[in-house]
């Protein structure tokens, strides 16, 4: 009794309010993420296209590794959806738009691999994750580098050109350090300014959550070290502390597991609950804007009252 009390006491409160890491908690935010559907009105602004979430962090840090993963989860095996590094610098050069497939069916959102940001000597160029982000990029297009930048960015674009999430990934135990890099910093900001211009929801999603709670996934929430690299990141990233998801990517496994399926689902879940959110601004917004162009008078008023 006296150990079972002493252990009971010896954890650390969790930081964070979560789901339980049960079977029910996996299958709850499955069906969320895989029944996720824009609304009628968001889909008639939005066309037949799917909706994207742009996936944006330094090279390395695990951004092929979380679009794999999540491709695992709902598939319910391990494959390898975008090609991930070893050791390797600048995998990724292209931007790719990944479908993601449950029960054979496409979900209606698509998330996007990118190339890394600001490596020294070949990061992604500014003006051209200004290009992918309004839409001004091709599947498996080459995202050019500073020095290879060539291309006039200033093209015109909608606010439905415009993703509904960006996720920036971190590796926990790198973010903390890059936080001190000036010139991240700086270049970072850019990108930044433009998302909060275009009011474009983002979030981060932390990967080697395993590298850091080296016991148990399910310590996540209470692990003190965590909690510093989740609030590290989002001093980083610029976006509050319950916007930033840790996670642990497959990486060795050969088969899916319950805990990690749920901090995947869980990140999912939060990109698009905010995804609807700015979906639905922006189709009322567009409504409104089609009401003024061509005068259409509402109910009870004249289309100059509006
Ligand atoms: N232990 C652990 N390793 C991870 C995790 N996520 C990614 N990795 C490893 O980190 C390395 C880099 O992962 P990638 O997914 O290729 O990183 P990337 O951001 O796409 O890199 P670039 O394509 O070069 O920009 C690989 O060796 C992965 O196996 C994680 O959550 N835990
Ligand atoms: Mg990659």
């Amino acid at each position: 009794m006296a150990k079972r009390l002493s252990k009971k006491f010896s954890m650390n409160p969790d930081w964070r309010g979560h789901p339980p890491f049960t079977e029910e908690t996996r299958h709850e935010l499955l069906q969320y993420v895989t029944s996720w559907r824009p609304s009628e009105l968001v889909q008639k602004t939005y066309g037949r296209k799917p909706i994207r979430f742009l996936i944006f962090g330094p090279s390395g840090h695990g951004k092929s590794s979380f679009i794999s993963s999540i491709k695992s989860c709902l598939d319910g095996e391990i494959g390898q959806g975008a090609v991930v590094g070893a050791g390797m610098a600048q995998v990724s050069r292209q931007y790719n738009e990944h479908p993601l497939i449950y029960k054979g069916e496409d979900l209606p959102f698509v998330l996007c691999d990118s190339r890394g940001l600001h490596e020294e000597g070949g990061g992604a160029a500014i003006d051209g994750i200004r290009m992918v982000i309004t839409g001004q990029f091709q599947q498996g297009e080459i995202m050019p580098t500073q020095r290879e930048m060539l291309i006039d960015p200033a093209m015109p674009f909608k606010a439905t050109d415009l993703p509904l999430g960006i996720i920036f990934v971190v590796d926990a135990t790198k973010s903390e350090n890059l936080r001190t890099k000036h010139s991240f910093a700086l270049y970072l900001e850019k990108i930044i300014d433009f998302l909060n211009d275009n009011e474009i929801p983002r979030c981060v999603v932390m990967t080697h959550t395993d590298a850091v709670v080296s016991s148990d996934l399910k310590t996540t929430f209470s692990n003190k070290s965590l909690e510093t690299a989740v609030d590290s990141s989002g001093k980083l990233f610029r976006v509050p502390k319950n916007n930033v998801y840790p996670v642990k990517c497959y990486t060795e496994e050969t088969g899916t597991k319950k805990k990690v399926d749920i901090l995947l689902l869980c990140a999912l879940k939060g990109v698009l609950i905010a995804a609807r959110h700015r979906a639905e601004f922006i189709a009322r917004s567009n409504t409104r804007s089609q009401i003024r162009d061509h005068g259409f008078q509402p109910l009870g008023g004249r289309a100059s009252d509006i």
